[in-house]
């Protein structure tokens, strides 16, 4: 019989993130994720980075259209800087001790952890006995993404603080339940100007690619024209902008467009008002507009050099999967010890 496992409490740097291919892309989704993925993996620590698929269908998805969006996604990680030789880079389905631990922690998870996550409550909304039952269960497939490959750190934007705490609720349970000090507890990565990047029809909603209204949200795959009309109509108030970043309280809207100048420029929101304070939105919104056609620009054009190539990025996301379960095989045959379950073994 196999020993549970005790392993180190001090755990090496691993960062691990996911994107859903649930729609386009966003500007919030590159500022707040994929921009920041690219950061980590240039300071030479060890990136795992996945398109979560099984996330997608939470809700209903078109089985061609999920399958086109997983590539886009990938395609979208490598314009935005993902080196598929420094990083490991897959889709979530391939590798299937996701699915296998998210199992073992949905029995260590509570129910009640669940319903209180606002994502489910947003998402499912009023008639949430309808929702699927991953859509609840979801935040536990997340935390098995994460813990599967004893991940220490977690690249995210704000919306997904709440679902990294429960992370952490689970991996800290699973430990003190079987008496191991086997996962890491993961540090959420918030950082930056665009940690929340707002819509641009309303600066108190967080800009999202299931928004029904394209015109509030800046599309990875919108040309220079279209973003450049959307920065235009973003909603504004008829003030000049102030003087200094305490200035652009309780104005959601201007803070939201400074914010994603700051982002896409590298620099702060101080900065930013020492280079525009008084300006217009005339003199502004252009200048952004500039700005994000520049920055964003040479990443639609590889996005869409990449995907005339479908088997190149599927030949991609296959040796990604190899390296991704080469990691997680041995971590989950270790929880099986622990938990209980006989391992196969080859025969
Ligand atoms: N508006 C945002 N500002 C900053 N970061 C954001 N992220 C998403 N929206 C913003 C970050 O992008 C990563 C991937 O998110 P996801 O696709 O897994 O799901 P999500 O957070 O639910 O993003 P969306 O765009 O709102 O998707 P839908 O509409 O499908 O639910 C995460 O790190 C997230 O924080």
């Amino acid at each position: 019989m196999t020993e549970p496992v005790q392993t180190p409490q001090v755990f090496p740097t691993r960062v691990f993130s996911g994107i859903q291919p649930s729609g386009s892309l966003t500007l919030g989704n590159y500022l707040g994720a994929l921009k920041r993925f690219a950061q980590k993996q240039n300071e030479g620590i060890e990136t795992l980075y996945c398109v979560v698929d099984l996330h997608a269908i939470t809700v209903w998805q078109e089985p061609a259209k999920l399958r086109q969006q997983t590539r886009e996604i990938a395609a979208a990680f490598i314009a935005s800087g993902i080196d598929p030789k420094k990083s490991v880079l897959f889709n979530q389905s391939q590798v299937s001790a996701h699915a296998e631990l998210a199992w073992v922690l949905n029995c260590v998870a509570r129910i009640g952890w669940m319903y209180r996550m606002t994502q489910f409550k947003d998402k499912a909304g009023a008639n949430s006995e309808n929702s699927s039952l991953g859509l609840l269960a979801y935040p536990s497939l997340m935390a098995a993404d994460i813990l599967a490959y004893k991940t220490t750190h977690v690249p995210v934007g704000e919306d997904q603080k709440q679902h990294l705490e429960l992370t952490r609720d689970i991996a800290n349970k699973f430990n003190h339940d079987y008496g191991v000090k086997f996962f890491p507890v993961p540090e959420p990565l918030i950082e930056g100007a665009a940690t929340r990047v707002m819509s641009l029809r309303d600066g108190t909603k967080k800009m999202s690619k299931s928004d029904p209204s394209d015109a509030s949200r800046i599309n990875l795959t919108d040309d220079a024209d279209t973003i450049a009309k959307k920065i235009r109509k973003a909603k504004t108030d008829p003030e000049p902008l102030p003087e200094s970043v305490e200035g652009l309280d309780g104005r959601p809207d201007a803070k939201n467009l400074v914010n994603i100048y700051a982002a896409l420029a590298d620099l702060t929101p101080a900065q930013v008002m020492a280079q525009y304070a008084g300006a217009q939105f005339g003199t502004f919104k252009p200048a952004l507009a500039d700005l994000a056609v520049e920055k964003l620009g040479p990443i639609t054009a590889e996005m869409n050099r990449l995907m005339a190539e479908p088997d190149e990025i599927d030949a991609i996301l296959g040796r990604g999967a190899e390296r991704a379960d080469a990691i997680a095989r041995p971590i989950f045959d270790d929880v099986k010890d622990i938990v209980g379950m006989i391992r196969s073994r080859q025969v």
